[in-house]
């Protein structure tokens, strides 16, 4: 080549490079074509359903019986229909659980749908689920538990071999699988093939998830796969339905592994210098516990908890797996319909009308002053289209003109994030009587950002990026003014039964019930504190008087008043003993102890007891929570019986949520709690609530 040509052709490289109307190089990890198509759902559902809806279970033993799986009703097709109207895009199925029972007929073991009498032993519910998901054009994904305290040889190498070859049928036989997620949850008791033992594996070489994973990438290599540590999707840390605000869809994969959670602040935040591209998910569940408990039909979470859940997991740059226990009966509950489909109509009022749409807008830099990367693609509602700047402008904004003063309250923006993750801090204002003021200074965005705002009425409204790894690239601007939702109150009764009605808001109406009816606004009117001191259930609302518009009814079941309740010996003088009859979920007694440890209450009469509830301190970190226990009554305070009950509270560690314990009933005066093990084998109890159930 002649010297002229090279260096023709050094000068045309050059300036290829820093030519600014070029689309801007991708920054660090991006995202793989099936995680871009997971990001795009958002919005799924997620099924527990199985052996435990039929023995009232959070985790079984592996003990029960085929037999026991009998639902009355169960129709997929009515699941499909509530999850699609709901706006969700799939469902993943826990096709087995912690317990081995599977929903489908495996050739691999006994232990499903094909010994119990529903369908009379033909039946197949992940066919079932799949073929309603098709109807229904929902996409379909399936769960299977690593951990089976049914099987034999759960530990040894011989149950890998039976782990993959389910996976195998699961991934082969039921269509296109969207995602498939591997449960953290691992190891001890079972009844493992009739061992009835404790079965701790190596979490970090026991699965040898390489090879497990490879299964799925060569029957279903669109499905992305969960776990704590990916490869493709991260638990996001706790299962309350939460991301962090800043949330990186980045993390240093290499560091974590799938089933041994160290680093759980990671999880729920990601990590600014991850070298993978590994989103996060939000699991949670629509009641307290994942699977169906009657008990638990007056705790379907309200539409105030669900829109906190839906902003601060979409909204927060991760997606939102709500679940659904399916009852007994085999449908969605419903309670639940009516919840789901109340947050469904919000979101669509919510998202309504895109105030920034078609608006004029400017930018303080265009790449290249390219039409390509202008500011109007921020507003096109096109997410192939993207405003960016030139490669050495991180400091930049975009300037929306509303017209006329204009009232909202959310504002979301979208990055284009095949290019990567960038933004690390931006802030919005809003141009109020001709003044900018600031109304968020927030960090990260990534695929999507929703930010809750207090109402203002702005003529414009400027977004700026403040510091970015490179050069921002923004795909979506929106701005909404959502209808204000009522919080319903908060019931509690304190020890001396003073029951407190409290709202969000000094300027509403309280209207409340003692009786279990439905309050109306010719209920009572709550104006203060009152006494009552019987077993009751309580329901209240809230009302603007101005608009009318009123709050979700909650539900509060008092049983026997704790007046005379008292602590025995030493501990009854902890400065936080009464914490545990105050009503307060806030307040918790923990001390430290030796762990098997016991408390004792005296109720100061005699009750016909049939059961008691207990609640973990709410407190960071599961400090002092029970895991295993038994439970002990007596007249006298001096010769027990029992234990009247005792197991472990199933997944309390994530899910630190109540847990009621039933028993047939018996006359007690003395409570004995013993608690054998503590979350993370710690040496301290912690009770935020102790309550009895009284026949
Ligand atoms: C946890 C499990 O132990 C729970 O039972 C539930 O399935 C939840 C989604 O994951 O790890």
């Amino acid at each position: 080549m002649k010297p002229s040509y090279l260096i023709l052709l050094t000068l045309s490289v050059l300036f290829s490079a820093c030519n600014p109307t070029l689309a801007p190089e991708p920054f660090g990890a991006i995202p793989s074509k099936r995680q871009l198509e997971w990001h795009e759902l958002e919005f799924y559902a997620f099924v527990h359903f199985n052996m435990n809806t039929f023995t009232n279970m959070e985790w079984g033993m592996g003990s029960e019986k085929p037999e026991w799986f009998n639902p009355t009703e169960l129709d997929t097709r009515q699941w499909a229909k509530v999850f699609k109207e709901a706006g969700m895009k799939g469902v993943i199925l826990t096709a087995k659980h912690h317990d081995g029972f599977c929903l489908w007929p495996s050739n691999y073991t006994e232990h499903s749908v094909k010994n119990s009498p529903w369908r009379d032993g033909k039946g197949d519910l992940v066919r079932e689920l799949a073929d309603a998901c098709k109807e229904y054009g929902l996409k379909f994904g399936v769960y299977l538990s690593p951990w089976d305290r049914n099987h034999a040889e759960y530990g040894r190498p011989e149950y890998i071999t039976y782990y993959r070859n389910q996976l195998r049928e699961l991934l082969t036989n039921y269509g296109d699988i969207f995602e498939v997620w591997f449960d953290g949850a691992n190891g001890g008791t079972g009844w493992y093939g009739g061992a009835n033992e404790e079965r701790r594996i190596n979490r970090e070489t026991y699965y040898d998830w390489e090879n497990t994973f490879k299964i799925v990438r060569e029957l279903q290599p669109s499905a992305v796969i969960f776990s704590d540590a990916g490869p493709d999707i991260r638990w996001v840390g706790n299962e309350q339905g939460w991301a962090r605000p800043t949330n990186w869809s980045l993390l240093k994969r290499e560091d974590f592994l799938p089933g041994v959670v160290e680093d759980i602040e990671h999880l729920r935040s990601g990590q600014e210098d991850g070298t993978h591209w590994l989103p996060a998910e939000v699991d949670v569940s629509i009641r307290p516990g994942w699977y169906y408990h009657p008990s638990e039909d007056h705790q379907v979470k309200t539409l105030p908890e669900l829109l906190d859940i839906f902003y601060n997991s979409v909204g927060r740059n991760a997606s939102l797996l709500l679940n659904f226990p399916i009852d007994k009966r085999g449908l969605v509950h419903e309670k639940e319909v009516e919840q789901v489909m109340k947050l469904a109509n919000t979101l669509k009022k919510d998202f309504g009308e895109d105030l920034a749409a078609k608006k004029p807008i400017i930018a303080s830099n265009v790449r290249g002053n390219s039409k390509k990367f202008m500011a109007k693609n921020a507003i096109d509602e096109n997410p192939e289209t993207y405003w960016a700047t030139n490669d050495d402008v991180i400091q930049c904004s975009l300037t929306i003109d509303l017209g006329q003063p204009t009232k909202f309250n959310r504002f979301l923006a979208q990055e284009y994030i095949r290019l990567g993750q960038r933004v690390k801090k931006f802030r919005v204002e809003a141009m109020v009587s001709n003044q900018w003021q600031t109304v968020a200074e927030e960090t990260t965005i990534g695929y999507k950002r929703i930010l809750r705002l207090p109402t203002v009425t702005a003529t414009q409204v400027r977004f700026t990026v403040e510091d970015a790894k490179a050069c921002p690239i923004i795909s979506n601007i929106q701005i909404f003014n959502a209808p204000k939702v009522l919080e319903p109150p908060i019931i509690s009764r304190n020890q001396d039964n003073i029951i407190k009605i409290k709202s969000f808001d000094n300027n509403l109406d309280i209207y409340y019930t003692t009786d279990n009816s439905q309050p109306s606004t010719s209920s009572e009117k709550y104006e203060k504190d009152f006494v009552l001191n019987r077993k009751a259930v309580v329901k209240a609302f809230v009302m603007n008087p101005v608009t009318g518009d009123k709050s979700t009814v909650t539900t509060q079941i008092f049983d026997v008043p704790k007046t005379n309740w008292k602590l025995f010996g030493e501990i009854g003088k902890h400065p936080q003993a009464s914490a545990i009859f105050d009503g307060n979920l806030n307040t918790s007694l923990i001390f430290s102890t030796t762990v098997p440890a016991e408390i004792k209450i005296d109720l100061g009469e005699i009750v016909q007891l049939s059961g008691f509830s207990y609640m973990p301190n709410q407190g960071r970190g599961n400090k002092g929570t029970i895991v295993e226990y038994e439970f002990y009554v007596s007249v006298n305070g001096k010769t027990w019986s029992g234990p009247v009950a005792g197991g472990e509270f199933s997944n309390i560690k994530n899910n630190p949520v109540l847990q009621t314990v039933t028993f047939s009933s018996i006359p007690a005066r003395y409570l004995k709690f013993k608690a054998l093990s503590t979350v993370n084998d710690q040496q301290y109890i912690g009770i935020a609530e102790l309550d009895v159930i009284t026949t």
